[in-house]
């Protein structure tokens, strides 16, 4: 099995990580302290399955790979009326195919090995060497920064220590006297120890189709999935962030708000697929791209937006309507207030009822 980093190339991947299967067991604890604490809210966390026990995975699991599939991020702000979503979200799909089509090649060799995303994976690829944490929390492999995807890959068999086929740097795992991601998140979200804050990260809030807390709307920006502050004003990231472009225009007209908002709209089945086929079905969510989206047109505060608005507002998913509400007030021209006043009085949900005159004391 010396080829297997050569052959991980081969699928795509820049980096291979080898880990023994034993329990990240420190994880687990860190995990249930920052649920105690409230920074990682419990249901949607287990909802994740998440498992730090290997074997829990495959009872004779002999080795875990980590892979490293490195991008680069697309060149920011986007057009003016374009949601931003992060590169990651376009790369990770491509590379989850590439891990399931390694794991199959390692079954062509005898050996019983599947694709995961199930595992603790930052930590596993630290304890492999191939990366460093830093205080965002991510984890950096040299000469990729942070803009990694990470795929798991279980095994029953050892495979040789030869564990990586880039140059494997032990940086320490520390960012000195530097504090500029902390500083400028824009909620506020990483702790001064490298604890995110889930309950602040904007990005937890995307796609959860929930209603967004209000501060975290105010901070959320013209953005429909992914918020890579805290990776883009990192020093440690400057080399990667050079001579960077923007998504083709095809797919950019695809995250056009306005056509984004359509999604309210039963006929826009294709507008959904075209999503889909860039992101992965699992974040093209009809109800909660649509909530988010609303939240972007907020954020834009472009009056040419409130006929699609008005629309969203009576939508039937409740935080679609609500962030509507929020996003009109926004505008504050005399349509947006014409358009709140007629819907508080055929609204008849209170949490939307409650948005709408927050909205019209703007
Ligand atoms: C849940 C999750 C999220 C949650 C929570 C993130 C978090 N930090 O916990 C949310 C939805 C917010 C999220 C957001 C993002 N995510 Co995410 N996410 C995950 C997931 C599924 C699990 C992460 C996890 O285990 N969290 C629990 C905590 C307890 O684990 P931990 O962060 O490793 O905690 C350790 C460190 O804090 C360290 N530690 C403790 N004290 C200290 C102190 C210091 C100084 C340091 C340096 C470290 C340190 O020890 C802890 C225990 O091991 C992984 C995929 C996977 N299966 O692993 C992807 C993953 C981590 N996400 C990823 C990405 C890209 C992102 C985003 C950048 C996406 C985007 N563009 O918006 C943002 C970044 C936000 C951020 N700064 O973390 C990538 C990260 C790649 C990388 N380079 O590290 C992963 C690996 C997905 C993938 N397969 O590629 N994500
Ligand atoms: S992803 Fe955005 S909100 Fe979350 S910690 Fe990073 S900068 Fe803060
Ligand atoms: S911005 Fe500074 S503190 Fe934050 S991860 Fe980068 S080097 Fe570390």
């Amino acid at each position: 099995m010396e080829d297997i980093s050569d052959k991980a190339l081969e699928f795509g991947f820049d980096m291979v990580g080898k880990a023994s299967p034993e329990p990240m067991f420190a994880w687990g604890r860190e995990v249930k302290r920052r649920i105690s604490e409230g920074l990682i809210p419990s249901e949607a966390w287990f909802l994740r399955n998440i498992e730090f026990m290997p074997d829990k995975l495959m009872p004779n699991a002999k080795q875990v790979l980590v892979l490293v599939r490195s991008y680069k991020p697309y060149a920011e702000p986007f057009p003016s009326g374009i949601a931003t979503y992060s590169a990651h979200y376009r790369e990770y799909p491509k590379g989850w195919k590439a891990a399931m089509s390694f794991a199959q090649w390692l079954r062509g060799m005898g050996i019983n090995a599947f694709a995961t995303s199930k595992l603790p994976l930052k930590a596993l690829a630290v304890k492999t060497g191939i990366g460093v944490y830093r205080r965002n929390s991510l984890v950096y492999c040299h000469p990729f920064g942070s803009f990694v995807n990470l795929y798991g890959v279980v095994t029953d068999a050892r495979i040789t220590d030869d564990t990586s086929c880039a140059v494997i740097r032990q940086e320490a795992s520390e960012c000195g006297e530097c504090d500029i991601c902390i500083r400028q998140c824009p909620t506020g979200a990483i702790m001064p120890g490298g604890t995110i804050d889930l309950t602040k990260c904007i990005r937890n809030h995307m796609g959860s189709g929930n209603i967004v807390p209000l501060e975290i709307r105010n901070a959320y920006g013209v953005r429909l999935l992914g918020c890579e502050t805290c990776q883009r004003v990192c020093p440690k990231n400057t080399h990667v962030l050079k001579d960077l472009s923007l998504p083709q225009d095809n797919e950019l007209g695809t995250f056009l708000l306005q056509t984004l908002l359509e999604l309210s709209q039963p006929s826009s089945r294709e507008q959904l697929e075209n999503i889909a086929g860039i992101i992965g079905r699992n974040y093209a969510r009809r109800n909660r791209i649509l909530g988010d989206a609303v939240i972007a047109a907020g954020a834009g505060k472009d009056p040419k937006l409130l006929k699609y608005l008005k629309e969203t507002l009576t939508y039937p998913h409740v935080p679609v309507r609500a962030h509507s509400a929020w996003a009109i007030g926004r505008i504050r021209t005399s349509e947006a207030r014409n358009i709140l006043t007629k819907a508080l009085h055929e609204e008849r949900d209170p949490q939307v009822i409650s948005e709408i005159k927050s909205a019209m004391a703007i």
